[in-house]
């Protein structure tokens, strides 16, 4: 079904008992912050859930080796190589886990599957539509050798997430009219701030677009079930130039030195769409956001009921029913901390709550499961591929100053 992971979850009793673990040698490409965040989830996802399959942190994959080893100590891999084709070779390798800037991932991910191993991928899947149609199809030769391919949409994995599609899809919203959402974050309002990779169009795709916008653009799609059909977009750059990255950046904290460069990505994006349902949609995705850090929010609207979220209070989710009398109805705060609730009988008692890497722990969990039972993972390379599909024609709509553009497949 289209929420395989989290349907399929521990409430669904779907994990096998602990004997006979087979173990699967996974090799990560790239150790910045994702390279961490994912490393966290293959090193806890075995001791929160019960799986079939035990994932071995055989090696990681830097071009800098000094970096690298240091960095296969701090995460916790096996072994350290420089390079990529090297690390897809090795035979303790089953899984190949992308965390590089999107110019690397059509390549590796291709090589990988080409070579007989699973992937992961973070978001966005590719830095183009051309990249992301030979990923696809690549996942597609591969799932019938047995392999799989899935996107880092993390943002999936939040529980009460989840919950919301499965809200959706029992009918509780009835027939959706407003699908918001935004994604909110300021950590370019400093005109300061130095031209890191990802405002680098050659290195990132695009920018808040890709980076957050291709976020809310998959979140849309999996709660409704339905593909965007058309978008109307603006996109602005508003810092043009910024000083040249002095050093390392770590995250999102870097130091610019005195010369300057060009920013060639979009600074936000703001877009409205259709779903073929008949429900409006709109998105609005910046960096520019002064205050709000990691504000992904949304709210859906039905003949029958609304739900909201926020990801800055990522164990709540709102929701009003709009069949109760009126009188006494009114949006009310679902805590998402219940066992009955997705992923959560395998945590802490009620109430104790989840945070930001716990959604890399359930995504390698809903990956591993996928594995051990042979089922297609989600969101797949085809849906990674849909999203990208998203971003080009909101790209192309501002390009002409937002005239209604189908999304085209
Ligand atoms: C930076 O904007 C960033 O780290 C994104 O790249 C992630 O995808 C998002 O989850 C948090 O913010």
């Amino acid at each position: 079904g289209p929420d395989a992971g989290a349907e399929a979850g521990p409430e669904a009793g779907a994990d096998a008992g602990s004997a006979g673990k087979r173990p699967l040698g996974v090799g990560m490409v790239g150790y910045a912050f994702m390279g961490a965040a994912h490393s966290q989830g293959w090193r806890t996802v075995g001791r929160v859930f019960d799986l079939p399959v035990e994932p071995v942190l055989a090696a990681v994959c830097g071009r800098d080796g000094g970096a690298v080893r240091a960095a296969a100590d701090r995460l916790g891999w096996a072994a350290a190589e420089t390079d990529w084709r090297a690390l897809i070779a090795r035979d303790d390798i089953d899984l190949v886990d992308i965390c590089t800037p999107g110019d690397s991932h059509a390549e590796i991910a291709v090589a990988a599957l080409e070579a007989g191993k699973h992937v992961l991928c973070e978001k966005p899947l590719a830095n183009t539509v051309e990249e992301a149609e030979a990923m696809a199809e690549a996942a597609e030769r591969a799932r019938a050798r047995g392999q799989v391919a899935m996107v880092g949409f993390n943002y999936r994995r939040v529980p009460a997430l989840a919950l919301a599609r499965r809200m959706v899809a029992e009918g509780r919203l009835g027939a959706l009219r407003h699908v918001r959402l935004t994604y909110l974050q300021d950590w370019l309002v400093d005109a300061g701030f130095p031209l890191t990779w990802r405002l680098i169009k050659e290195h990132a795709g695009s920018g808040a677009l890709g980076d957050l916008g291709a976020h809310i653009v998959d979140l849309a799609q999996y709660l409704v079930g339905e593909r965007v059909a058309g978008v109307s977009a603006l996109t602005e750059t508003f810092v043009r130039e910024r000083p040249l990255l002095e050093g390392a950046s770590s995250g999102l904290t870097a130091a610019g030195g005195a010369r300057r460069g060009a920013v060639t990505v979009d600074d936000a994006a703001v877009f409205t769409g259709r779903f073929p349902n008949g429900a409006l949609a709109s998105f609005e995705a910046t960096r520019f956001a002064a205050g709000r850090k990691n504000a992904l929010r949304l709210e859906l609207n039905g003949s029958d009921g609304s739900l909201a979220f926020d990801l800055e209070r990522l164990n709540e989710l709102s929701f009003h029913d709009h069949t109760e009398p009126a009188a006494s109805s009114g949006f009310r705060r679902i805590l998402v901390t219940e066992p009955e609730h997705p992923y959560l009988a395998a945590w802490w008692p009620p109430g104790h709550g989840l945070g930001y890497e716990h959604t890399f722990v359930h995504q390698a969990r809903d990956l591993l499961h996928a594995i051990a039972t042979g089922t297609r993972p989600e969101p797949s390379f085809a849906d990674g591929l849909s999203v990208q599909r998203v971003l080009a024609a909101v790209e192309e709509s501002a390009a002409k100053n937002s005239v209604y553009t189908p999304v085209t497949a």
